[in-house]
């Protein structure tokens, strides 16, 4: 088993590495510099098509996409109790929770950070307000989960969604729906960001100056 992240600090590599840290498992990171369009290198092209990040190479295999890639670590490590058991209830309400943040969440930060890259820069400022309405109302979402005091968005157990949840929250760090801002998020994430895990991940990944 060997595994080789392709990775931005900060970007959506950034669940998948401390998903890595947590499992405890070997394996070693290359970093691609987006700021000077390294992902459209041909060199990483042939690993991702995409020209995104993050890129996992399994056994000299790589694949794409953040969330499946969790979701393939979580099925290589089973017992990692990052997700809730297969046939259960809870896992039924993890797949929804984790589609829903696939399928909506990430999508509408993908449209306010690169609206005017994706699309046309004159149309930048409605792009972004429309995600920031579909960010607000996410975070409406996890407000409801949390509200009744329960740590994790899928109750007492810290696991994959709460490392996507994480990594989109800091993502937000400069829009008006900071999720900071709002006090049941506010502390739901100082309580996560506490863990040894996150202050590894910041540290290999040269981040700093968020949740503070
Ligand atoms: N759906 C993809 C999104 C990946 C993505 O948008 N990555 C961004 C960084 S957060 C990227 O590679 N940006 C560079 C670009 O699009 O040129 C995933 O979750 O892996």
């Amino acid at each position: 088993m060997s595994y080789t992240l392709f990775y931005a600090p900060g970007a959506a590599s950034m669940a998948v590495h401390w998903m890595l840290i947590e499992l405890d498992v070997p394996f070693k990171t290359v970093l691609v510099d987006i700021d000077n369009n390294q992902q459209r290198n041909q060199d990483y092209l042939r690993l991702n098509p995409s020209g995104r990040v993050p890129t996992l190479v399994v056994d000299d295999v790589p694949y794409g996409e953040s969330v499946a890639l969790m979701m393939m670590l979580a099925d290589r490590h089973p017992g990692s109790n990052l997700l809730p058991e297969p046939n259960t209830a809870q896992r039924a309400e993890w797949l929804q929770l984790t589609l829903y943040i696939a399928n909506t969440l990430m999508p509408a930060m993908r449209d306010w950070l690169y609206a005017a890259k994706d699309g046309d820069p004159g149309g930048a400022a409605a792009v972004k307000a429309l995600a920031e309405k579909r960010i607000s109302a996410t975070w409406d979402d996890f407000e409801k989960r949390l509200r009744g005091g329960q740590p994790y968005l899928m109750g007492t157990t810290f696991g994959t969604v709460d490392m996507l949840a994480i990594m989109l929250m800091r993502w937000s760090r400069h829009m008006t729906c900071a999720a900071t801002a709002r006090p049941v998020l506010r502390k739901y994430i100082d309580h996560v960001c506490e863990r040894p895990s996150y202050r590894d991940l910041n540290e290999r990944e040269g981040l700093s100056g968020w949740p503070d």
